[in-house]
């Protein structure tokens, strides 16, 4: 906890706008004291700790009302700094909030800095940082399946999982120590077969298994950017219509009716998508479809799966097949209005790109689009099954960490295998124990961690 020099923090902890109620949130050895020259309770009588009090806030220079509020006082270290909290739930009015906090500052605390309070968590010991990161991705999740993979590492599990791997790095320290100081003993000290079981088993297994997860998280938590290409007409538009559940985009018979790239987000299975409709390419376009062609071949640059939609009822003409060869990124390839066709023979379709997974489906009438869905999470994930909800999936700081120590512990097993001294093993396995210290915040800089808290919204 912090001792009474430490400043006292206080900031809005809900969003501008207005709102039924807006909290303002004071944390450190004065938030008592402040509240109390500041909040007036109904019947008087002082605060007590995690008890809601019906008040005021006074003015105490103008003798103003400014706000009727409750207000919660919560006695250290039962809070979520572990300092001594106090919140105030006014009316959710941006200028009250305003004034009050003016009111709180005016009487001596300092406006925090974005994440501080949830740094003070991770300072005064209460969370690890793998939790406090975890509180950032629960604000900032966009679908279920982020907000669960945020929930897991707010429980902690991200942390136990590195502490065991820690605890197994720790023991062979242990026994290369002892190797260290008795370099004379007959008997063999460290047991290499033995010492590389429990490191591959222990060490390394889970950590692949991590870092492999922190890919599959990347996909669900920020997604893929997907665009949908094809000639005029042949009902790209009505994909991204009901794909979304509505008339996004204008649909018609005329060729050429997009002109521009329209993007919208939507989750496949979980997984966030942008989702780009463009114009459809062809040659002898008019101007302003031309720039619209030559957008949607930008977006082709920074897509990650393409859509290659054909028109069934008109079969593969020449200039689908020279769309197929504009763009190297993974392709699902969409026979569209099969509603029309009197008998559609997939097989036909499928021999003209054969490498290619294929569905097809009418996108006027939504036939086929769980097909399409289905192909697409196939071909995203390799086919593999992956739950969000049932895997523990560090985040890009937490994976190159992971990596690091990794990697020192493959140079432990590999130096055990050549007999190396002693002390080289207990150098890279504090490489690795480093590695991990660094995911849960034993031995993050101060860099990292304003980099990590700074991207915190106020108040949190
Ligand atoms: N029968 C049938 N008609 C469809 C289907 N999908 C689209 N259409 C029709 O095909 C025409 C073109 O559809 P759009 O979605 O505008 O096609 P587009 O590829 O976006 O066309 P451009 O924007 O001109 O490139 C419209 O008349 C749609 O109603 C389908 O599955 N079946
Ligand atoms: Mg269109």
């Amino acid at each position: 906890m912090s001792s009474s020099s430490e400043p006292t923090i206080a900031a809005i902890a809900t969003p501008p706008g207005p709102g039924g109620i807006g909290v303002i949130r004071i944390s450190g050895s004065q938030a008592l004291a402040i509240a109390t020259k500041l909040f007036k309770p109904a019947k008087p009588a002082p605060l007590q700790s995690h008890q809601l009090t019906y008040g005021y806030i006074v003015d105490p220079l103008q003798y103003k009302v400014v706000d009727e509020v409750l207000a919660v006082y919560m006695q250290a270290p039962r809070t979520y700094t572990r300092d001594d909290v106090v919140e105030i739930h006014c009316h959710g009015s941006y200028l009250i909030l305003q004034e009050v906090l003016q009111l709180i500052v005016a009487t001596g605390a300092r406006l925090a800095d974005p994440g501080e309070f949830t740094k003070l968590a991770f300072l005064n010991g209460r969370i690890d940082l793998t939790r406090a990161e975890a509180v950032m991705a629960l604000l900032d999740a966009k679908t279920s399946s982020a907000l669960d993979m945020a929930r897991r590492h707010l429980s902690g599990r991200l942390c136990s999982e590195i502490q065991a791997i820690a605890a197994c790095l720790v023991r062979c320290r242990s026994t290369i120590e002892v190797a260290i100081d008795f370099p004379d003993e007959d008997v063999e000290i460290i047991q290499a077969r033995e010492m590389t079981n429990q490191l591959s088993q222990q060490a390394i297994t889970p950590l692949q298994t991590l870092i492999t997860s922190a890919d599959r998280g990347r996909l669900y938590r920020e997604g893929l950017s997907v665009v949908i290409l094809g000639r005029p007409n042949v009902g790209k538009s009505s994909l991204l219509n009901s794909l979304l559940g509505e008339d996004r985009a204008i649909v018609t018979a005329v060729p050429g009716t997009t002109r521009d790239t329209l993007e919208e987000t939507l989750a496949i299975r979980g997984i966030p998508i942008r989702l780009t409709d463009t114009a459809g390419i062809r040659n002898d376009a008019g101007e302003v479809e031309e720039i619209g062609i030559q957008r949607a071949h930008e977006k082709l640059e920074t897509a990650d799966v393409v859509l290659l939609m054909v028109d069934g009822s008109q079969g593969v003409t020449p200039q689908d097949r020279h769309l197929a060869t504009l763009t190297d990124k993974p392709l699902l390839y969409v026979v569209n209005k099969i509603d029309i066709i009197d008998t559609f023979s997939p097989n036909s379709f499928a021999a003209e790109f054969p490498e290619v997974p294929m569905v097809s489906i009418s996108a006027k009438h939504g036939q086929g689009l769980e097909q399409l869905q289905d192909a697409f999470v196939n071909l995203v994930t390799d086919g593999e099954e992956w739950d969000p909800g049932h895997n523990t999936v560090p985040n890009i700081r937490h994976q190159a960490a992971m990596q690091t120590a990794l990697e020192a512990t493959h140079r432990v097993i590999e130096g055990l295998a050549q007999n190396l001294p002693p002390d080289l093993l207990a150098i890279e396995l504090q490489v690795a124990l480093d590695g991990l210290g660094e995911i849960i915040g034993l031995t993050t800089t101060e860099d990292i961690l304003d980099m990590i808290f700074t991207q915190f919204c106020l108040g949190k």
